[in-house]
């Protein structure tokens, strides 16, 4: 294994401990809201700490950038770690066992090792570069799919964002017709994770951050897979608006969401 996949992993396992212990005592889990439907908890604070922390020893001069702490300038800019300690924020509030914790390292730009870690079933999903898509070891493929037909694809509502409701809801229905069925779990993280697994075909979510997508996109492409912008373009990065599937049935998503995207989402 890449020694800086090496420390990620370290590092999910870590927080991963945090947050499964404080979801058994969930009852004295302290809430906060950062904004419209928007929360943090004390355990989200606590686990990237851990996470920052176990970086920090082995790569003292890297950079950071995570949910919480925002970005920290290391002395060298060339590697920049991506830290979502808790992607699925609002179902550990709710208690219901569905959250990752979600690490990537960019080398000058380019996404290089990727880690997402579900502490409930304890399934690790790992990437490096040109190497492949695992978890737990065990390599894994996307599904390949030339149309939408006898597909499951997954979906967050953009609920932060209402505003795109419309639009959104055009593009889910278009989508859902033609589909064997949809899942919105909640965890931007775990759904990429189980398009790179083939457990869904295909992923379509609005106004993400960085943070929810970095390791995923790298396992879904270590999978065999593709990731775009709502248009098919290579925008998803700075909008946060993303499709992921195989290379063909992202393509069909593609052409069947183009025609709901207003101005702002384009
Ligand atoms: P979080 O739990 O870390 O906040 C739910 O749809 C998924 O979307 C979660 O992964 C959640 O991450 C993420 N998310 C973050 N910002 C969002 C936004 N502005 N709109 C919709 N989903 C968002
Ligand atoms: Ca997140």
């Amino acid at each position: 294994m890449h020694p800086m996949l090496n420390i990620a992993v370290r590092a999910a396992r870590s927080a991963g401990t945090v947050i499964s212990r404080a979801f058994e005592q969930h009852d004295k889990i302290e809430i906060e809201s950062k904004g419209d439907n928007d929360f943090v908890t004390s355990v989200d604070i606590k686990a990237e700490q851990t996470i920052i922390d176990t970086i920090r020893k082995s790569y003292p001069k890297h950079s950071i950038i995570s949910e919480e702490c925002g970005e920290l300038k290391g002395e060298d800019s060339d590697y920049q770690w991506v830290i979502d300690p808790l992607d699925g924020t609002a179902n550990f509030i709710k208690g219901i066992p569905h959250f990752a914790v979600s690490i990537a390292l960019k080398v000058k730009g380019k996404l290089d090792q990727a880690v997402i870690y579900d502490p409930i079933r304890g399934e690790l999903f790992t990437a490096s570069r040109g190497q492949g898509a695992q978890l737990n070891n065990l390599r894994v493929r996307v599904k390949q799919h030339k149309e939408l037909s006898g597909t499951i694809l997954a979906t967050g509502f953009p609920h932060k964002q209402k505003q795109h409701t419309d639009a959104y809801m055009g593009m889910f229905k278009d989508l859902f017709v033609q589909t064997s069925d949809m899942r919105r779990a909640g965890s931007a993280a775990l759904d990429l994770a189980y398009v790179a697994a083939g457990r869904v075909d295909g992923y379509f979510e609005l106004g993400l951050k960085p943070w929810d997508t970095a390791a995923g996109e790298l396992l879904v492409i270590e999978a065999g897979g593709l990731v775009s912008d709502l248009s098919g373009g290579h925008e998803h990065v700075n909008s946060g608006n993303i499709v992921a599937a195989c290379p063909r049935l992202l393509k069909v998503m593609v052409k069947n969401i183009r025609p709901h995207l207003t101005p702002s989402l384009k």
